[in-house]
């Protein structure tokens, strides 16, 4: 399994407002995913439209596009073991009434269109969204001296 598989996670607009960025980085910091790309955008609904390909077709698009064009999102990449599949756990069940505690949705949200945070659901889908919301010189390489304690 690769210690650099990366995904893409995004604080929704309702996490940007109730100033959850923090505690919502902090999870995966804690976990000891290594940070490579982080920046606040307002995306277009050309962007979101590209996100969510799979869900433009779908009753509730209209309502969460707008939604998601309503203010900032928190963009960032993450890379670690496993980070794909974990991010999803660290974010839990899509509709928060299903997420378990101590899971950020679970911690922070009751409502399926408010529930704080995107995470990739896939390894394909994680490489298809960074390249959608970063340039490749926005993504930095370093080492971090942690992981070795770590890994
Ligand atoms: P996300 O893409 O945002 O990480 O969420 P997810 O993979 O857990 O769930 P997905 O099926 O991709 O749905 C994307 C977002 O659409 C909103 N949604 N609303 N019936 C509805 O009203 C409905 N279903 C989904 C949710 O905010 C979900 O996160
Ligand atoms: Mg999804």
């Amino acid at each position: 399994m690769s210690n650099n598989e990366r995904t893409f996670i995004a604080v929704k607009p309702d996490g940007v407002q109730r100033g959850l960025i923090s505690n919502i980085l902090s999870r995966f910091e804690n976990r000891g995913y290594k940070l490579v790309g982080i920046k606040m955008v307002i995306p277009t609904e050309n962007l979101l439209r590209q996100h969510y390909a799979e869900h433009v077709d779908k009753p509730f698009f209209p309502k969460m596009l707008n939604h998601m064009m309503s203010g900032p999102v928190l963009a960032t990449v993450w890379e670690g073991k496993d980070v794909v599949k974990q991010g999803r756990a660290i974010l839990g069940a899509t509709n928060p009434l299903n997420s378990a505690p101590g899971t950020i949705r679970g911690d922070y949200a009751v409502d399926l269109g408010r529930n704080v945070a995107h995470g990739s659901d896939s390894v394909a889908s994680a490489e298809r969204e960074i390249n959608l919301w970063f340039k490749k010189e926005e993504l930095v390489d370093y080492q971090l001296s942690q992981l070795s304690w770590i890994y």
